[in-house]
């Protein structure tokens, strides 16, 4: 008798071990997509796309919360792309990020124009043109005029629209994918997705064994990226890459480990940053920017509730520390600037604290949908046109959060170099 209460016991417990696993995982994610939720209403500037993309792709929802949302992107949002066209800028990633976003709330595409030298066109149709743009650049310079990031959401953002993908476009980045070399993680991930959308669409009809080989060797790529503590690339990569060998057919035995680092990560907070959350909650849910394509918005569930905050004061440390700011210039002067900041704070702090001492170190910045860019140091511009930027890193390791979001909480060399990419 004794021994049957044992087993029974025994049994009961192992069969509960994954439920129990199941809800807190599931209590994880849903306090991510609350955070999600949350930051809506706390961000400053432009309505964010790639966040409306992750709460639609949710289990839960907050509808009336996200139809605001959606009303603030095709206004807000709608008027900065159409000024950015106006003045012929390059918008093909944000462009295919607001076309993403309309689609995940089955919003119809067709309705959305945008008007540039008095002609009216559809969404779709610029969206088109600005690929073109981006192919007609590589073709000349072997680089597309944003990044292959944004081109590859350019062809996904096509693709999940029902828009065929002209060969020329896919045939650009599947020659990117084989042969560049220094592509970010981020990027194999988003162009394997792209891919995997023009490689189920049946449009890639010229050479379908040429995109077969582009898509192993991402898998490839993304696989070889994974690091022991189960990162693939970094921290704020490793969403993007689980979405993409999702995509790309990887059972998701194969991606648990990237999956408990993410949870990980969520648990200390790591993805602090709404991008981050965005990037990385569709994949802790096994979703994937692909599944944009067939969602119908019918009988969603509505039960997303945001409780009341308590209020948190922050109070700033006393305790202080010293931090070198050192700026090398394009020309490789190299200058440092001494500072004390009170320990825990972001290094956007430590650049205004200096900028007030007058001592000759000035910067300014440019709003992204990651936060504050640091695009100008001491009168000196690092230009996307130029293909450089301000590198961050601190004694000697490269940052991987920007300039608001880096917290410092010791004595360290931080460097700002003028670097080519
Ligand atoms: C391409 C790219 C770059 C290019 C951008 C220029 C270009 N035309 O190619 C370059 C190489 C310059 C770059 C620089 C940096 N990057 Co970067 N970058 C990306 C990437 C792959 C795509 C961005 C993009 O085009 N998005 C699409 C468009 C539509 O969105 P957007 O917001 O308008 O894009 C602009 C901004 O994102 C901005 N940008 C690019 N990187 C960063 C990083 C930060 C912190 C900010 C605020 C802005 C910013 O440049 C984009 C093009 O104009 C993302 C990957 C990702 N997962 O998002 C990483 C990513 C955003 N970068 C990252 C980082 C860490 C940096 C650096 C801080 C690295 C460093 N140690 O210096 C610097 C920024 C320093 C600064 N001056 O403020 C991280 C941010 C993580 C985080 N938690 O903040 C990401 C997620 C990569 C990663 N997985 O680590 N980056």
């Amino acid at each position: 008798m004794h021994s049957l209460i044992f087993i029974t016991a025994l049994i009961g417990f192992a069969s509960c071990k994954p439920c129990a696993n199941e809800a807190s995982n599931n209590e994880l994610i849903l306090s991510l997509n609350k955070d999600l939720l949350r930051s809506l209403e706390n961000q400053g500037g432009l309505p964010n796309p790639s966040m409306h993309l992750a709460l639609r792709l949710s289990k839960h929802h907050n509808l009336a919360k996200e139809s605001e949302h959606l009303t603030k992107l095709k206004t807000h949002l709608h008027n900065d792309i159409q000024s950015s066209l106006s003045n012929s800028q390059p918008v093909v990633g944000i462009m295919a990020l607001y076309t993403l976003a309309l689609k995940s709330s089955c919003f119809n595409l067709h309705t959305v124009t945008f008007t540039v030298r008095e002609r009216t066109e559809t969404l779709l149709v610029h969206l088109k043109k600005q690929m073109d743009r981006e192919k007609d650049h590589i073709a000349y310079t072997q680089r597309p005029l944003t990044n292959y990031y944004q081109y590859s959401l350019g062809v996904l953002a096509l693709c999940v629209s029902g828009i065929r993908v002209h060969n020329h476009i896919s045939h650009k980045l599947i020659k990117a994918v084989e042969h560049l070399e220094g592509i970010h993680i981020d990027s194999y991930a988003m162009a394997g997705m792209a891919l995997q959308c023009v490689k189920d669409d049946g449009s890639h009809v010229h050479n379908p064994a040429e995109l077969d080989t582009a898509l192993s060797s991402i898998k490839l790529k993304l696989l070889a990226a994974g690091r022991a503590d189960g990162h693939i690339g970094n921290e704020f990569s490793t969403g993007l890459a689980v979405q993409a060998l999702l995509a790309m057919g990887s059972p998701v035995s194969e991606c648990g480990a990237a999956m408990e680092a993410m949870r990980t990560d969520a648990r200390n907070n790591t993805y602090h940053n709404p991008m981050a959350i965005s990037q990385t909650l569709p994949a802790l849910q096994r979703k994937t920017y692909l599944h944009v394509k067939t969602k119908e918005c019918l009988n969603e569930d509505d039960t997303l509730v945001l409780e009341p905050l308590e209020p948190v004061t922050v109070i700033q440390s006393n305790i202080k520390v010293s931090v070198t700011v050192e700026v090398v210039s394009v020309s490789g002067v190299v200058t440092a600037f001494p500072v004390e900041i009170p320990t825990d704070s972001s290094l956007l702090q430590a650049l205004e604290l200096l900028q007030e001492k007058s001592i000759g170190f000035t910067f300014k910045l440019e709003s992204s949908l990651w936060g504050p860019y640091l695009s100008e140091v001491n009168g000196e511009q690092a230009r996307q046109s130029d293909r450089r930027y301000w590198h961050l890193s601190s004694d000697g390791t490269a940052l991987t959060e920007g300039i608001k979001d880096f917290k410092i909480v010791g004595a360290q060399k931080i460097t700002i170099k003028n670097t080519i990419y």
